[in-house]
């Protein structure tokens, strides 16, 4: 009898177990989701590129890393003579390109004998070219650094690496070869693949010179990233991040403007969200769409997807996709509620604790209380507008309430009215990512938002962004206060002082003042081009009369 009733609980507890497991939010969707995320794949643009001179790498320490390209031998020598004594050669492609690279190899003298082994090295940055990558101290994938192992058995040959490649130059070392016969370069071209196609208007011919070249260089950044998806970075990690889409996909929208890219992408990651009907904040798309198993859940990219939702659908009026995908829009919201603590602030000490990832910066020091408390604000209010777009504003009725209520709780809980700053956590931090999310949250108002910022200017420790991701929101927080100047000498300081050190795209980390920070312990492995750098081009063409006038 006993033994039947334990049996009984048994199957109750198995029926139960298999019952929750077995409730994915979103399973009546997910097929839809992914079948219109391949349809909305580009077809890649392809383009020849070849190596366009020979350089030297050169110490210097006003270049950036210390390291700078010089003009060596035309192009030709490498073709017309032995390969035998050119081993260490750089080659200079003229421009940043992503793709996949080929070369050719003939006999000169001789009958080939014996294979031939190869380094190439390719590099976004000169000192990738001159940096040795061992022993490798970083904390991501030694195999992300483009260093590639070749042994060709037979001349001639035409060997394509089979990796794609983000790079403007190739180091070649010879690693082997037999003295009884001599060889050489044939040839050598890329084949770069982009999916920006629809060239955006040039600017204003009087449009100062740094804003141009800013421009210029942004576009390259955007450009190389968006592959099959908009990728943060195509050297690395090679992925689409929901934070750095809602970037991407606002610049997109003031250039490249290829939106079924935008939709692949936001359908991708509804597809693959969490069984729970979260978003994850990454993911892979071959050989099929997936996330990462056991990552962090990263909150504030949950939220982030929401805006670029709203905006996709402001740019396009495609109220289709925006209808199918509100329902994940609108799940994403829960999570502020989960650690909302009685008197309306967030509680990011528990989330934190709980395993969520606050990422706001790549920052050591930086306390994010202030910061989340912006975002959770700014998500809410981009789920609102977007909610009235599509008269949805029913569905998410305590939306409203809420933000009151948040915004009550910030203004109490953060705001140092004598020094006129925004505070967060219990030092009473002050920062510029603690500023920029309390302005761009309105949780400021405009007077107190422009005294916050040039408050940060007179402060002795505040702590600074630590790379162009925090920047961006710091740049739009001063637009949106009416600090128009100011967030236009900061841009051209900042993304200017990247091309000023040589960028032809922008880079994942930029401190001014150390070129060697690394997120990851080697700054070779950090992406040189990457998406979250690539916004200038949506400040200079959103905001013509500001950055477009001389
Ligand atoms: C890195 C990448 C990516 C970013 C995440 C948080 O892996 O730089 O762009 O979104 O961190």
């Amino acid at each position: 009898m006993l033994i039947a009733r334990y049996v009984c609980y048994l199957f109750a507890f198995v029926v139960f177990a298999r019952g929750v497991k077995a409730q994915d939010v979103f399973a009546a969707q997910r097929k839809d989701w992914l079948q219109k995320a391949e349809q909305n794949k580009p077809v890649l643009n392809e383009t020849v590129r070849k190596p366009t001179a020979l350089v030297t790498l050169v110490r210097d320490s006003n270049a950036f890393q210390g390291w700078k390209t010089v003009p060596a031998k035309p192009l030709d020598s490498l073709y017309q003579q032995s390969f035998k004594k050119q081993s260490g050669v750089v080659l200079d492609f003229g421009d940043h390109l992503t793709g996949f690279y080929s070369f050719t190899l003939k006999a000169r003298r001789g009958t080939p004998d014996g294979p031939l082994r190869f380094r190439f090295t390719f590099g976004e940055v000169p000192a990738e070219m001159a940096t040795p990558f061992d022993p490798y101290p970083g904390s991501l994938s030694r195999a992300w650094l483009q260093d590639e192992v070749v042994t060709v058995m037979e001349l001639p040959a035409t060997v394509t690496i089979p990796r794609r490649l983000a790079f403007r130059y190739v180091k070649i070392d010879l690693l082997g070869s037999s003295p009884y016969f001599d060889f050489g370069f044939d040839g050598m071209e890329a084949r770069a693949t982009t999916a920006a196609t629809k060239l955006p208007a040039a600017l204003p011919a009087n449009t100062d010179p740094i804003i141009r070249e800013i421009d210029r260089v942004g576009q390259a950044t955007l450009k190389e990233c968006m592959q099959t998806v908009f990728e943060d970075g195509p050297k690395r990690d090679r992925r689409l991040w929901t934070g750095d889409l809602y970037l991407q996909s606002i610049t997109n929208a003031y250039s490249f403007q290829n939106f079924a890219l935008t939709r692949r992408c936001l359908y991708l990651l509804a597809g693959v969200s969490g069984e729970n009907g979260y978003l994850n904040s990454n993911v892979f798309e071959t050989p099929q769409p997936h996330a990462q198993v056991g990552a962090p859940f990263l909150f504030e990219y949950s939220l982030l997807y929401n805006a670029a939702l709203k905006e996709y659908l402001a740019a396009t009026g495609d109220r289709q996709t925006a209808m199918e995908l509100w329902p994940v829009a609108k799940k994403q919201l829960e999570n502020i509620s989960r650690f909302l603590l009685p008197n309306g602030m967030f509680d990011y000490a528990a989330a934190a604790k709980a395993g969520w990832w606050l990422f706001v910066d790549w920052s050591n020091t930086l306390d994010k209380q202030a910061s989340i408390q912006g975002l959770c604000i700014f998500a809410l209010q981009e789920t609102l507008a977007l909610a009235a777009l599509l008269g949805k504003q029913n569905d998410i009725s305590a939306v409203p309430g809420l933000i009151g209520r948040m915004t009550a709780a910030a203004r109490k809980t953060l705001y140092d009215k004598q020094r006129g700053v925004f505070v967060s956590g219990p030092e009473k931090q002050v920062s510029y990512a603690s500023q920029a999310w309390m302005i761009l949250s309105s949780v400021a108002t405009n007077t107190e938002a422009q005294r916050a910022i040039k408050n940060l200017q007179a402060l002795s420790s505040v702590v600074r962004p630590g790379g162009p991701y925090l920047y961006h929101y710091y740049i739009e927080a001063m637009l949106k206060c009416g600090m128009q100047q100011e967030a236009r000498n900061e841009l051209e300081k900042y993304w200017g002082g990247m091309v000023k050190k040589g960028a032809d795209t922008f880079w994942e980390v930029y401190d001014p003042a150390n070129d060697f920070l690394s997120p990851y312990n080697f700054y070779p492995v950090n992406s040189y081009c990457h998406a979250w750098s690539c916004t200038p081009v949506y400040f200079i063409r959103k905001y013509a009369n500001v950055f477009q006038k001389d």
